[in-house]
């Protein structure tokens, strides 16, 4: 039976991933920090069969313990923190776990691996929030990167790590630069979930309005339960390497909340839209718009969920959760 440690198990794709490998039946160990981490029952709950450790990127003896335990043959390191607006007035503690965290973690396999490097294979969680400024289009893996937030330079440090790590000692080390992915498991900061979420009380009559922020930047938005079979088979492939994961279309926030809104029947949403320069961002990501034909050649992988599917299957969610919450 193949053996998984993912770091990151508490949040949208750790969830997701654990489902994945323990249905194509490997142990999953999941790494997760705090002495009484709030997310702790929900894990429980979703993926009852993941063994947790306890640990933490920036604690590295713990991450050398925590294989020493779950003696892996694959690591998905998704720890990071992951919400680039918080980065800006975080951005030494974003550094450290997002950024120096990776480096704790690849060392540590490393170490743990002796001279058999090969025999644990390492996923890189980075993101298109290291293209930035975007200076092609669509963004490719050899795209100059540009990163716009502190979360994106702590993003880049840790791709061009796993990049030297591979060229340095030859081990079998990935980088997938994803793309946004959603869910109904996202947390509620991301502007997917605080608009499905949103939609779905305004249509219950529990709030008034939602306040954004720039309501014409532009993702690449796909389905988090697609994204993470990329991840796995990224470390089924005989060599370590770096891909693209993306659907190759962009719409706008504007796009997201004709089809959030609709979906409940409202088609006019102007008057329930505000703006707060509180949202806005130093420093914004425009456009971003990816090419994902290395995934679909080398790894066999394509997107099974379209955007408007997802919003509608987040809003339906929400409807739902929403109304057990408020027995509507
Ligand atoms: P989430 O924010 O949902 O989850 C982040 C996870 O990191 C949580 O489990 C969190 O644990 C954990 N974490 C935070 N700090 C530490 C730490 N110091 N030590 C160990 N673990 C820590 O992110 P997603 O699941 O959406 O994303 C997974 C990864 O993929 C992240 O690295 C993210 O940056 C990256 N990514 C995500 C994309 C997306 O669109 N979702 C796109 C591209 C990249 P806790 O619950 O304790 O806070
Ligand atoms: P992002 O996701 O920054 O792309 O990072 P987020 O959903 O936070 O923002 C997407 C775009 O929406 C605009 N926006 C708002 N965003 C939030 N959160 N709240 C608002 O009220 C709001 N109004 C407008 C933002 O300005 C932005 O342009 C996500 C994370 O998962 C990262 O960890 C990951 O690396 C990238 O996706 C790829």
């Amino acid at each position: 039976m193949p053996s998984a440690l993912i770091t990151g198990i508490t949040g949208q794709d750790g969830l997701y991933l654990s489902e994945l490998l323990l249905a194509k039946g490997y142990e999953v160990y999941g790494l997760i920090r705090g002495q009484n981490n709030p997310k702790y029952e929900l894990v429980r709950e979703l993926v009852p069969d993941v063994k947790l450790l306890t640990g933490d990127l920036t604690d590295f003896s713990s991450l050398i313990r925590a294989l020493e335990v779950a003696k892996p043959d694959e690591v998905y390191n998704l720890g990071a923190i992951s919400f680039v607006a918080y980065s800006w007035e975080n951005a030494l503690v974003t550094s450290d776990v997002t950024g120096k965290g990776v480096l704790n973690m690849i060392e540590a396999v490393r170490l743990y691996a002796g001279d058999d490097l090969n025999q644990v294979k390492f996923y890189q969680a980075s993101s298109s929030e290291m293209f930035g400024k975007v200076q092609e289009v669509p963004q490719r893996e050899s795209t100059l990167l540009w990163p716009r937030s502190p979360y994106g330079v702590a993003k880049v440090f840790g791709h061009y790590m796993t990049i030297n790590y591979r060229e340095s000692y030859g081990m079998h080390a990935s980088s997938g630069i994803l793309f946004n992915h959603e869910s109904p498991r996202r947390g509620p900061e991301f502007v997917t979930r605080k608009v499905s979420q949103a939609v779905a009380r305004i249509s219950l009559g529990l709030q008034e309005d939602i306040t954004l922020g720039n309501l014409d930047a532009k993702r690449d938005w796909g389905f988090a339960g697609d994204y993470v079979d990329a991840m796995w088979r990224m470390l089924q492939q005989p060599e370590g390497d770096d891909y693209v994961v993306a659907t190759g279309e962009t719409h706008s926030i504007r796009e997201l909340l004709d089809i959030a809104f609709a979906h409940v029947g409202i088609e006019d949403w102007g008057h329930l839209v505000k703006q707060d320069p509180r949202f806005m961002r130093p420093a914004e990501v425009d456009l971003l718009i990816g090419d994902p034909t290395k995934a679909q050649e080398k790894l066999g992988w394509t997107r099974q969920v379209d955007f408007p599917t997802l919003v509608t299957m987040m809003v339906e969610n929400d409807l739902a959760e929403q109304r057990a919450l408020n027995g509507r």
